[in-house]
């Protein structure tokens, strides 16, 4: 009876015979850090229609300021025409700024507000 010859194993070359049979040395990329969650500020803007009294509230309320910050806030964009009333993930921004147009809309003032990333 015939015995069949083992074939040799197959080998797959990591490179093409002759291009890099050195001593060179194979540096790997590594892939990259998971990079952390960008973060949001809800910046509100000032307008001339809506009242003071009414921003003050809607900053105690729906972020979590007290009166006497809230209308530091207030102030500040009354003067500059925009400020940071708090930073947040992407999407707790987005609710915010939806809170904030949804009370505004409701209550008719033009109150505005957005969510910008910061870095
Ligand atoms: N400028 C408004 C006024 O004089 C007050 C105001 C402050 C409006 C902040 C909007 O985001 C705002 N009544």
């Amino acid at each position: 009876m015939a015995t069949k010859k083992p074939s040799a194993p197959t080998v797959v070359p990591a490179q093409k015979p002759g291009q890099d049979d050195g001593d060179s040395v194979v540096l790997e990329r590594r892939p990259q850090k998971t990079a952390p969650p960008k973060m949001y500020q809800v910046v509100m803007l000032n307008d001339d229609y809506t009242p003071m009294e009414f921003v003050i509230i809607v900053i105690q309320e729906f972020f979590n300021k007290d009166r006497e910050t809230a209308t530091q806030i207030m102030l500040k964009i009354h003067l500059d025409g925009r400020g940071v009333c708090g930073v947040y993930s992407r999407d707790m921004a987005a609710t915010k700024v939806n809170q904030v147009m949804e009370a505004a809309h409701q209550a008719g003032h033009p109150l505005q507000c957005v969510s910008e990333p910061i870095e």
